[in-house]
């Protein structure tokens, strides 16, 4: 029962990461000094995340919207980044934003509150 539901939801999630790579629409434009310091920021971020999960498909469409070059790192079962996950952040949820920065570490969760963070420091 447990295998069918997964199976489900994989191919729910799959359906829905076609349909967003299908209706991304455009990306930011800067110019490409700007870019270049995007990049530059970006290197100090990397994204938790499923594949077929719906919150981590919309934080990766935000993520694209603004043209950001972030690492994503699968946190699926049997994966050291889920482990690292569990250990930096506390808890295996994702999305979940790992921002270092000045030599700290943060782990950013909740969709929402990922998106506002990278809007308001990249838009
Ligand atoms: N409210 C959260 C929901 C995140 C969520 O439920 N993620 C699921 C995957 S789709 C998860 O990590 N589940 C594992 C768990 O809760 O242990 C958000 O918007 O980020």
């Amino acid at each position: 029962m447990n295998f069918f539901i997964k199976l489900i939801r994989n191919l729910l999630g799959l359906l829905i990461a076609t349909i967003d790579v299908l209706t991304r629409g455009s990306q930011l434009k800067r110019t490409p000094e700007k870019q270049q310091q995007v990049n530059q920021d970006a290197e100090n971020l990397s994204l938790y995340q499923f594949f077929a999960c719906p919150f981590c498909i919309k934080t990766r469409r935000a993520m694209y919207k603004l043209n950001l070059p972030i690492e994503k790192r699968s946190a699926s079962e049997g994966s050291s980044h889920r482990d690292d996950l569990l250990q930096g952040g506390g808890k295996v949820k994702v999305p979940c934003l790992r921002i270092e920065e000045n030599g700290k570490v943060e782990w950013l969760y909740e969709s929402s509150d990922i998106i506002r963070y990278l809007e308001q420091r990249f838009a």
